[in-house]
């Protein structure tokens, strides 16, 4: 099955992310997220109200990526000097305009941090650790924070629903719960630079609270 989804080309997207000069390029930020909303699919119907959030912040970025503007939108710094320079990133409460691409972005770099803790507990966990428990504690140490009640309801409920972890390691489709572990380990930290560099980028320009 040479097209088997496997998480590993996902997470290698994260990898390819940052130039030599620690910019962060959006084409491969947004194909890693692609991926991940793959495999949440994967995971079924139960998460299909995480992903489509997921898939709308997605779309408004690659409309950026793809629109007339796109050579602006081709890093995360070409993109927040772009929008900040041109008066595009409302600080205020959301007015009714487009979404801009730095609050559209915020959420996505949240999420990612939910991810980098979830992935964390699930190679560092003991091999009996619920999946549930490791992702509903990543959870509530990162996006919970954001979300209102219902938000947190609701996602706490879906990650009842998560497989034990061997059986999570195995629908990672990277080879055994063993070999699973053993490319977390290479992969995250090339998720954790990106995420610290979105992090420092966005707390530079006072980014990290848009509405
Ligand atoms: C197996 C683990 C995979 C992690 C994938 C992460 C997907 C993250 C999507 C979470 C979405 C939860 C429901 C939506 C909440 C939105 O209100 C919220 N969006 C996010 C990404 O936090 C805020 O977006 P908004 O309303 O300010 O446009």
């Amino acid at each position: 099955m040479a097209d088997a989804f496997s998480l590993r080309e996902v997470l290698a997207a994260f990898q390819t992310c940052v130039t030599e000069r620690r910019e962060v390029l959006l084409g491969p930020y947004l194909s890693g997220w692609r991926g991940l909303i793959r495999f949440l699919h994967s995971l079924g119907a139960i998460f299909s109200f995480i992903s489509k959030d997921a898939v709308a912040k997605v779309q408004i970025m690659e409309n950026y990526c793809g629109g007339e503007q796109r050579d602006k939108y081709v890093s995360l710094q070409s993109m927040v000097e772009y929008e900040l320079a041109n008066g595009l990133v409302g600080v205020q409460k959301r007015s009714g305009g487009p979404d801009s691409g730095c609050r559209t972005v915020l959420r996505l770099h949240r999420a990612l941090r939910w991810l980098q803790l979830f992935l964390e507990g699930l190679r560092t966990g003991r091999e009996d650790s619920r999946t549930s428990v490791i992702c509903t504690d990543s959870y509530n140490a990162s996006l919970a924070t954001y979300h209102p009640w219902v938000v947190r309801k609701a996602a706490t409920v879906a990650f009842c629903a998560l497989p034990p972890r061997n059986a999570f390691l195995e629908i990672m489709n990277v080879g055994t719960a063993e070999e699973a572990v053993a490319m977390l380990g290479e992969a995250l930290p090339y998720i954790c630079d990106v995420y610290g560099i979105t992090q420092e980028l966005f707390a530079q320009h006072k980014l990290l609270d848009l509405p």
